[in-house]
């Protein structure tokens, strides 16, 4: 970690009905799944939501954008940043472990999927961001590994009572050409690594390395208003069109 705050996008999920058992107290208000993440400009290739089974969440009511379900941690930082009525101060709604909301189909800005689902990620972190993550399998090794996994092993599938048509229909879209990595750069390094799953750490680190400067300095939009254009020159326009149409906000750690 630097000294200063993180900056994160956080990319609001609408939960769509049918609200699964733990929900159905919020039939009828708008909620929303919220996933920090660094890298905006990606959101076209959201395949799908991930939260971890075990850890534990909660629902809480925000001032401008309905109840948001993140860790307690996160609803916290949020608290003093403006979300809530009073600065400092949040109720809680409901707690939730991410079991709880396998399965559950969210709507979110720019995916070519109408709507994606909610699995399971095992190496997701309790202590960053909002610990649910945004998938993007095509330029994030670890979202990668993390869907493969599910799609290639039924067990693991049938173990979360994940139905085949929440995964299997989901591919890893093309949104960015990367010099040397092509327009899927996490498949890329994945094979070429020949990475098994999504604990191998060590070799998850080193994909990340590989593409993240490339990407970075040199990656090209494929899709959307800004198709053609280098990506660090349309990251934060992207952004700020993602907070206006009030699909996402700013939120610090
Ligand atoms: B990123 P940093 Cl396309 N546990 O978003 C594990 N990972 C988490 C997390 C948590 N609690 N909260 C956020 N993240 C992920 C997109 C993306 C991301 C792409 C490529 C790389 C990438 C789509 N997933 O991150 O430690 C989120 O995934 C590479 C590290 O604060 C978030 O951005 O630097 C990133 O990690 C934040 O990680």
């Amino acid at each position: 970690e630097g000294a200063g705050p993180q900056e994160y996008t956080l990319i609001k999920m609408e939960v769509q009905e049918p609200f699964p058992e733990a929900l159905k107290s919020f039939k009828g208000k708008k909620v929303n799944l919220v996933a920090a993440t660094l890298r905006p400009e990606t959101m076209y290739g959201q395949t799908n939501c991930w939260v971890h089974p075990e850890i534990k969440y909660i629902a809480f009511e925000t001032v401008k954008d309905g109840i948001f379900i993140c860790t307690r941690r996160a609803a916290r930082n949020m608290a003093y940043q403006g979300f809530t009525e009073k600065d400092g101060e949040f109720k809680v709604l409901l707690e939730i472990v991410g079991q709880d909301l396998f399965g559950v189909a969210v709507k979110s800005p720019f995916t070519c999927y109408p709507k994606i689902y909610c699995l399971p990620m095992l190496t997701i972190k309790e202590d960053k961001g909002t610990g649910i993550v945004t998938s993007v399998p095509s330029d994030s090794p670890d979202d990668y590994a993390a869907l493969v996994d599910l799609q290639k092993k039924p067990a693991f599938r049938e173990k979360y009572g994940l139905k085949d048509e929440m995964i299997l229909p989901f591919k890893p879209v093309p949104i960015l050409e990367i010099p040397e990595f092509g327009n899927l750069s996490a498949v890329h390094v994945y094979d070429q690594l020949k990475i098994q799953s999504q604990n191998d750490k060590d070799k998850l680190t080193q994909a990340k390395e590989m593409v993240y400067l490339k990407g970075f300095y040199d990656g090209v939009l494929l899709v959307g208003e800004y198709k053609g254009s280098k990506i660090q020159d349309v990251k934060k326009n992207l952004q700020t069109k993602l907070i206006e149409e009030k699909s996402a906000v700013i939120y610090y750690e």
